[in-house]
């Protein structure tokens, strides 16, 4: 069978395989933030940091990535090291799963990597900073990220901070509408905007509580609907970046990459590693603070998801705790 040939290609940790043995729920996580989004050592302090904070909630990390011909689900330190340390990682999205695979290669997941991972190894959800999107000038450039493709077939939750305004937000949510992705948000009736908390834009459904989070969820897979869910929520105030100046710096970022005619999977490491670098390393600071928030939304999420039972029963819901913004303007 297909489903069977896919698997023999994971290799579970074995804190992971303890996990799923045990029934305790897991929350994946990505490898391109950590080769390809931030600088080491900070990098790896901040894995194994987040990989603490789901453990102390009583979840089990399982961070993925491509090593030797493998796809790992949960990596020991020394993995974690690799990847983090060796400027060799690959970028690996949809497309480039086979290629690192079959060559034995060491591969960082992005969102879509991840996602497609994470499904195999049954991991309902995933926790990652920001998601790619529609580039600004798509129009012109075609520079769409296979995230929001993956969002659209892939059946796993992915947990985020909203996305860069490295982007064109208006145009990537209105790219999911049309996909049929579900746009949650949680703490704000705004999808977030990475390193501030309001992108402007009405997120689908609001929804603050933990439990309505995960029938959402549970109902929109009941009904056989296959595909992600996206649940949006703000980097913590103390934490976020004036919008001004975050705006100059991407303005700036951007300039640069189309006169250094940057293009494909090399634009997103590019523009984070100069906005990294304008900013005298705050916007790290800031990177770091919203993935912790991100970990402990989804580590809860995961844990309640676990205990929905499935059909209507299961998931009634409140309906007053739902924002339907059908009337989001843009
Ligand atoms: N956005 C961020 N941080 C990141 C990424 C995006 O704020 O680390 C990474 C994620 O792995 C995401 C990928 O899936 O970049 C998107 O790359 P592209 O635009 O080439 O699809
Ligand atoms: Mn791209």
């Amino acid at each position: 069978m297909v489903a069977d040939l896919a698997h023999s290609w994971l290799t579970f940790s074995t804190s992971v395989a303890a996990a799923k043995a045990a029934g305790r729920p897991l929350v994946a996580l990505e490898s391109s933030i950590i080769a390809h989004g931030m600088p080491y050592p900070e990098n790896i302090r901040t894995a194994r940091e987040v990989e603490d904070l789901i453990r102390l909630m009583g979840a089990e990390p399982a961070t993925i990535a491509l090593i030797g011909g493998r796809i790992h689900i949960g990596l020991s330190d020394d993995e974690l090291e690799l990847l983090g340390r060796s400027g060799q990682v690959q970028k690996v999205s949809r497309r480039d799963l086979p290629a690192v695979l079959a060559a034995g290669g060491i591969g960082a997941t992005t969102v879509a990597g991840t996602m497609i991972c994470a499904a195999l190894a049954g991991v309902e959800v995933f926790v990652t900073g920001g998601i790619g999107g529609v580039h600004r000038g798509a129009q012109e450039t075609f520079d769409i990220s296979a995230d929001l493709q993956e969002l659209a077939k892939t059946s796993v939750v992915v947990v985020c901070a909203g996305a860069k305004s490295i982007l064109d937000i208006g145009l990537t949510l209105e790219y999911l509408e049309t996909h049929g992705v579900p746009v949650l948000s949680c703490e704000q009736d705004n999808f977030a905007a990475f390193y501030t908390r309001d992108s402007g834009f009405r997120a689908d459904f609001r929804l603050d509580d933990v439990a309505d989070q995960a029938r959402f969820i549970r109902t929109k897979w009941d009904l056989g609907l296959e595909g992600g869910v996206l649940l949006s929520t703000p980097v913590p105030e103390a934490a976020a970046m004036p919008p001004e100046e975050i705006n100059a710096l991407t303005q700036q970022a951007l300039t640069e990459a189309s006169a250094q005619g940057i293009t494909g999977k090399a634009v997103t490491p590019f523009l984070l590693a100069r906005i990294q670098a304008l900013t005298g390393g705050r916007s790290l600071a800031t990177n770091i603070a919203l993935v912790k928030h991100n970990a402990e939304v989804g580590a809860r999420l995961a844990l309640t998801l676990a205990h929905v039972e499935r059909g209507p029963g299961g998931t009634r819901t409140n309906r007053n705790s739902w924002t339907d913004s059908a009337s989001r303007v843009r």
